[in-house]
């Protein structure tokens, strides 16, 4: 079967899920954010990861489908958490090139939070560096329209590609994922530890806050700490997990 019709059949045939990694305050060791996260339960394949068709969705046109989806249901999750009495945490998902470039986007979210009864500023949209930085003064523009409905913007695995800071600085955003390469290196590569602090330095000069990701082990948190690193991602705290179980995890600190 052809990729396209593939992907189409899974959507009609609800085979999407989603699991959920929570994002952790350094200071304070609290949830204070979830990332979603998208798989495919194939009926023969198993449990497929986004690498395995997202890319494949982004080229037969099907990612803004599968977007949208992902869309509704990280919102519905979130809502459903709440009104079964957890704390409020931001929701984050992943938007592709495509999606960020879609003008229906700003509007589909809009209706989106509004069918679930959600804050605006409970959702974070993350794009990624490489995708900010093709057309600046474009995803300004996009950027600013996400900013009026009081969204929030992460520039995700930040650190893989080349950042024009003068757009950087004026991007409304509120935060850069430190992308897991320079993470995994803190400890026992020296010019790691020198980019990272210097990027949270930066970062803060700027306003913005940082989400480590790929943080593993108890060494990388006490660096990041260190280097005032704001937020943390990573095995260390919890794999991406279903929505029952980040429940607990969500309530278990509570
Ligand atoms: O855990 P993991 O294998 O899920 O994620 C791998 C990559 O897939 C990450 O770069 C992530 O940004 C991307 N990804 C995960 N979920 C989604 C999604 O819902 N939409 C898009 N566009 N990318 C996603
Ligand atoms: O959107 P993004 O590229 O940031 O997606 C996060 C990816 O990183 C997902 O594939 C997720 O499963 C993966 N991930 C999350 N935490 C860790 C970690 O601690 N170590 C490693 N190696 N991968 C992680
Ligand atoms: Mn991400
Ligand atoms: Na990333």
């Amino acid at each position: 079967l052809e990729v396209e019709t593939q992907l189409k059949q899974a959507l009609r045939r609800d085979e999407f899920l989603l699991h959920y990694q929570p994002q952790i305050q350094i200071a304070s060791g609290h949830i204070v954010g979830v990332e979603a996260l998208v798989r495919w339960q194939h009926p023969v394949r198993g449990l497929v990861l986004p690498i395995d068709f997202i890319p494949l969705a982004e080229e037969s046109g099907l990612i803004e489908a599968i977007g949208e989806w992902v869309l509704r249901n990280a919102c519905a999750q979130a809502a459903a958490w709440q009104r079964s009495g957890l704390p409020a945490v931001r929701i984050a998902i992943n938007v592709s090139a495509r999606q960020f470039h879609d003008p229906e986007l700003v509007a589909v979210v809009a209706q989106v939070l509004a069918d679930n009864g959600l804050d605006p500023e409970q959702l974070e949209l993350e794009i990624t560096e490489s995708m900010s930085m093709k057309d600046p003064e474009e995803s300004s523009r996009i950027l600013t329209s996400f900013k009026a409905l009081g969204i929030s913007i992460a520039i995700d695995d930040f650190g893989t590609g080349y950042s024009n800071l003068a757009y950087l600085r004026q991007f409304p955003v509120r935060c850069i994922k430190l992308d897991r390469a320079f993470v995994s290196e803190l400890g026992s590569q020296s010019s790691s530890d020198a980019i990272v602090e210097a990027i949270v330095a930066m970062a803060h000069k700027l306003d913005l806050q940082v989400v480590a990701e790929g943080v593993e082990t108890a060494e990388q948190r006490d660096h990041l700490l260190r280097y005032g690193c704001d937020e943390l991602q990573g095995y260390w705290y919890s794999r991406p997990v279903d929505a029952a179980t980040f429940g607990v995890l969500l309530q278990d600190q509570h």
